[in-house]
């Protein structure tokens, strides 16, 4: 209970931007009024529309208040809080869910994909100590093999993890070092393989070519997999992230959602519209640079973090 407490002040904390940007602005509307009005619904809507949920979204959540104000269900601003709070935790729930499964025999393949600089290779590590936590044999894969900084990066945080490392030397190719991973990891009896890839190359096209080849070893070297292909996006990037997952997905197809940085940004009402737009599971969220800062997505805790 101890630790439950303070896994959540941790996360309101975190949460903290964003909570002033949205709830904090509703509470000021609401201060002092007794009574709901077409001009505090009109601020309302001012509020979603500026707060990085995306405008259809937005205009889904006030379209459901509004009609609620008309049935006269809601009369004062404590309960249309309250309303909105609802219509917010409706949509985050209504996100797929996804139970991580390690495939019998064989290793649990995870391949993290992204633009560069949203957080990847940071998030691998922290995934990693997560399932040694959780007694499991763990085998990363520097398959981001554009600069030699990556590789270093990957190799600090498996140490910090107690994983093991695949890596090669710089511009080698990345389809290589997965064939390798998966080799080993097949043949010691690892759980898991986390596969880090490159964020940019000369090109889009480049880029989406390296991964679906780096698929398609997978899939010859151990049937079925990669398992998973988890797209990490930055919540700082606001709507963009949405953008962004719709480009990988309908290029090499992705299966879960990491949403990285919600600390320290005011932007993290986008969660709100990743869910709602894209019907892929957001599997953790990422609230800090540090080793524990990745958090399974709850939607009843991040909305009590956010409203509370
Ligand atoms: N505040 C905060 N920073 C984060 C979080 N996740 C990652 N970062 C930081 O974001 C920066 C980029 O992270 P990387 O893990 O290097 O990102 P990447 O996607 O691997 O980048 P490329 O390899 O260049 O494509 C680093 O400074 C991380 O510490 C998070 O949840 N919160
Ligand atoms: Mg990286």
């Amino acid at each position: 209970m101890e630790e439950k407490k303070g896994f959540f002040k941790k996360l309101k904390e975190r949460l903290s931007k964003t909570r002033s940007n949205i709830v904090g602005r509703l509470d000021r509307i609401f201060f002092g009024k007794k009574e709901i009005t077409e001009e505090v619904l009109d601020e309302i809507e001012e509020v979603l529309f500026t707060s990085d949920i995306g405008v259809e979204t937005a205009q889904k959540i006030i379209d459901n208040v509004r009609e609620k104000v008309s049935r006269k269900e809601l009369n004062d601003p404590e309960r249309l809080k309250e309303a909105l709070k609802e219509e917010i935790l409706n949509i985050l729930k209504s996100a797929p869910e996804k139970e991580i499964l390690y495939p019998k025999g064989k290793p649990l393949v995870i391949m993290m994909v992204g633009v560069n600089g949203v957080g990847k290779t940071t998030t691998i590590g922290k995934l990693a100590y997560k399932m040694k936590e959780d007694g499991k044999k763990v085998l990363l894969a520097a398959a981001d093999t554009f600069r030699a900084a990556a590789i270093e990066q990957l190799s600090i945080w498996a140490e910090r993890a107690g994983a093991a490392l695949v890596k090669k030397e710089e511009g080698t190719d990345p389809s290589a070092v997965v064939f390798d991973a998966l080799d080993i990891a097949k043949n010691k009896g690892y759980d898991a393989v986390i596969i880090d890839t490159a964020g940019r190359l000369h090109t889009k096209k480049n880029l989406m070519d390296e991964l679906k080849k780096i698929k398609r070893v997978c899939g010859k070297k151990i049937p079925g997999s990669p398992h998973e292909t988890w797209l990490v996006l930055d919540a700082t990037t606001g709507q963009n992230a949405i953008s962004q997952a719709e480009m990988f997905n309908s290029s090499i197809g992705i299966n879960g959602i990491i949403l990285t940085k919600l600390d320290g940004t005011a932007k993290g009402g986008v969660i709100v519209g990743i869910v709602d737009k894209l019907h892929i599971p957001v599997l953790f969220i990422g609230i800090g640079e540090s080793i524990e800062d990745l958090r399974p997505f709850e939607p009843e805790w991040f909305v009590k973090a956010l409203f509370e």
